[in-house]
């Protein structure tokens, strides 16, 4: 075996074999990495001068799992179980030295070994739970075997990894080295080890951490009660509880056994297939035709945020996170001293979460500064404005930013709606602008549209792509359009959920459907969240829509105690006789008779719609990829992941079912329900949205 053309190396130090993974980007095991490891092991296993076997990873990190592109196709090669299987029954002592991550089958790979020793930055995980799958490699038999099944149904459950400081106070890890030499560190581990002469310990022969299950009965239960909200509509995570029963309930190999079975039928079940589909569309909306890794980017060491309010404030604590100094501009004292008090409010209480620490508040507090004139900002690289969301007004702020703002700043705007090149205009530089939307509460929500206008420079989008990822959002391109992306669709949503109630159904029954689905609030309860007088004046309210009479009534949502539904003090909802007789009454007046309207019929009219709005965004360039629209979805306003978003989503119910709905929905209800010439193509094809994603091409 040549070592340049597979995906390990070996090399032999002493009587220790270093096995490294060399398979960019991140060393998954794909059919030929686990065929490679296979004939290093054994190659190692029959040279006499060898006594251990060490193995590492190269590049920034040991292993992230199983090589998820082989899901859904025919197996090729070993198996990863029984891969694991020679590892483990190894005469030969086999050490697993990680840096970076292991993650997944990564992880499942160092647990079959006899030693496990990382480097203090090192991340441990099994995130399998998040493609939809549980660990199927003997994760979630191994790894309660060895740090306990109460942490082990944490760590499989959600997914999320630990860091090798907590893996080693746990047991998972026997060492932890010097942090740039792992390697020399770890082969003089497995000298001791080999000096020691002592039998290879198996995590599988170990039974006394499955005790606590047995001295807890209820630890199960306990946990599916405490968790029901987070798992709600999930199929893994139950998967995931049952596999660490069966650790405590049955011999190791019928455990396994129990394992590989769930694995088999959730990763070919739907969830699964969604939840992987968002993990490549996530990653592939950083993909820009006309811009490549070599796109040069411009440097963000400063950045200036207009305004702060709710956005602004949250805008600004992004940055502040990441390390990046921000001055924010507010035109009133009284409004700025509300914004920083805001922000450092936020910080203590996460602080009291314990999630930061008192420091790290501190820390943060002291990269911002503050300003009441935007002059203030005349050092920032990138400026974000986040003002009233008023065209004029906007407008002002920029023709006023181009003046005060050095020449290689960029100029950003939080428009939800409003046209990026008309306030692009205002500028002498709008290839330096561009719209940068976040999604309230902005430091909690991780989409960021980045709206490219007409001019915008590849460098300056390539640089707002770079910074996205670098204060931790997904970052989606979007084109200019009322809306942008997600907006637009939710317009389609609300307008039909506004219709509903008036032909019959109630905002609870609506709102029940929408939840039902699995989004974690239906259009009602969000607007009683975002307050029902957004963009409602009394002065020019007709008092026709029940939104205009609720209004009126100073039923104006979560903040007023009332909305479309009512409020106590813990903010639970409770409908309301008050709106129902208002929607009664308006349906009347418009002469609508109220008939009962099906959950089936509620799905359909709130959610065919988008999807046809989704089609036209596509049609019209304003989104590269449908998946960009699923991420968009499922990052901004919680569309459930185990759906992988609107056009994955309408491809599983079938775009000529679609069509077929929304021809006999314009047939009642009129033009709102025009098909988009997309849908009818994709349709008439017998395609899905899938498959335009490879057409490129007809995007902006
Ligand atoms: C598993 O292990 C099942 C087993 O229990 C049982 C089996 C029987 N496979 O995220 P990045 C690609 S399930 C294939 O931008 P980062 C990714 O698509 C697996 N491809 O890098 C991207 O490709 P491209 C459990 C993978 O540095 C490129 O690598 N493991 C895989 O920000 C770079 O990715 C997980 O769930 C993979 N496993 O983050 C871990 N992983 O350049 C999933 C990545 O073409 N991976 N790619 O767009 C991650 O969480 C992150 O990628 C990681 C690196 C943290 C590793």
């Amino acid at each position: 075996m040549s070592d340049q053309n597979t995906p390990t190396r070996m090399r032999v130090e002493g009587r220790v074999a270093v096995v490294t993974l060399t398979a960019p980007p991140v060393n998954a095991l794909s059919s030929t990495l686990r065929e490679s490891l296979r004939e290093r092991i054994g190659q190692a296993g029959q040279d006499a001068g060898i006594g251990a076997i060490v193995l590492t990873g190269a590049g920034r990190l040991f292993c992230g799992g199983a090589d998820i592109t082989e899901f859904g196709k025919a197996p090729q090669g070993i198996g990863l179980g029984e891969l694991l299987a020679i590892v483990e029954t190894s005469n030969k002592p086999i050490v697993a030295a990680i840096h970076g991550q292991a993650l997944g089958g990564g992880l499942e790979l160092a647990l079959a070994c006899h030693h496990r020793v990382a480097t203090p930055s090192a991340k441990l995980g099994l995130p399998e739970v998040k493609l939809g799958i549980v660990p199927g490699a003997g994760g979630t038999q191994r790894l309660p075997r060895i740090v306990g099944p109460e942490k082990a149904l944490e760590m499989i459950t959600s997914g999320q990894p630990v860091s090798a400081k907590a893996a080693h106070a746990m047991g998972l890890l026997d060492a932890l080295t010097a942090e740039d030499a792992l390697v020399s560190d770890v082969v003089a581990f497995a000298e001791d080890v080999l000096a020691a002469g002592r039998t290879s310990p198996r995590i599988r022969d170990r039974n006394d951490r499955l005790a606590e299950a047995r001295e807890n009965p209820n630890l199960f239960k306990d946990f599916r009660d405490a968790n029901t909200k987070k798992f709600r509509g999930f199929e893994a995570p139950e998967g995931c509880i049952r596999c660490v029963e069966a650790a405590c309930t049955l011999p190791f190999d019928e455990g396994l056994a129990f394992e590989r079975e769930t694995f088999l039928r959730l990763v070919a079940g739907a969830q699964s297939v969604a939840q992987r589909h968002v993990f490549f569309a996530e990653r592939e909306a950083a993909k820009i035709p006309d811009m490549s890794g070599d796109t040069p980017t411009l440097p963000i060491t400063r950045v200036g945020v207009v305004g702060a309010g709710t956005m602004g404030g949250g805008i600004a604590m992004n940055f502040l996170n990441a390390g990046i100094p921000v001055t924010i501009v507010e035109a009133k004292p009284e409004a700025l001293e509300r914004g920083l008090e805001t922000i450092r409010r936020n910080y203590d209480n996460t602080a009291r979460k314990g999630r930061i620490s008192a420091a790290d508040v501190e820390t943060r507090m002291g990269l911002l500064s503050d300003g009441l004139d935007l002059a203030a900002l005349a050092e920032c690289d990138l400026i974000i404005e986040a003002v009233f969301e008023d065209l004029d007004l906007k407008r002002a702020v920029f023709s006023r930013l181009d003046a005060v703002a050095k020449p290689s700043a960029i100029l950003a705007t939080n428009t939800s709606y409003l046209d990026v090149d008309v306030i692009a205009g205002m500028t002498g530089r709008p290839e330096h602008v561009l719209g940068l939307h976040f999604f309230s509460p902005a430091n909690v929500m991780r989409l960021l549209e980045v709206v490219r206008g007409e001019k915008t420079d590849t460098r300056v989008l390539a640089t707002a792509m770079q910074l996205g990822r670098r204060i931790g959002k997904v970052a989606v391109v979007v084109g200019v359009c009322h809306g942008f992306v997600g907006n637009r669709m939710l317009a389609e949503r609300q307008r039909e959920a506004n219709g509903l109630i008036l032909e019959g159904a109630l905002p609870q029954d609506v709102d029940r459907v929408i939840q039902e689905f699995g989004l974690p609030m239906g259009p009602f309860a969000m607007s009683d969240l975002a307050g029902l007088d957004i963009g409602w004046s009394a002065q020019t309210s007709k008092g026709e829509s029940v939104r205009d009479i609720l209004c009126e009534r100073d039923r104006r949502g979560q903040k007023t105690g009332r909305g479309f539904y009512d409020y106590d003090e813990t903010r639970k909802a409770t409908p309301s006789a008050e709106v129902e007789a208002v929607i009664r009454e308006v349906s009347q007046r418009q002469g609508l008779t109220r008939r009962a309207v099906s959950d089936q019929e509620i799905l359909e009219r709130c959610l065919y719609p988008m999807v046809n709005e989704g089609a036209k965004i596509l049609e019209e360039g304003k989104a590269l990829r449908a998946s960009d629209i699923d991420t968009v979805w499922v990052n901004g306003y919680g569309w459930p992941v185990y759906r992988g978003g609107p056009m994955h989503w309408a491809d599983t119910v079938g775009l000529g079912t679609i069509l077929e709905r929304m021809r006999a929905f314009r047939a009642e209800h009129g033009d709102a329900f025009n098909p988009s010439a997309l849908l009818e193509r994709l349709a008439a094809e017998d395609g899905g949205f899938s498959g335009y994603d490879r057409r490129a091409g007809q995007a902006a």
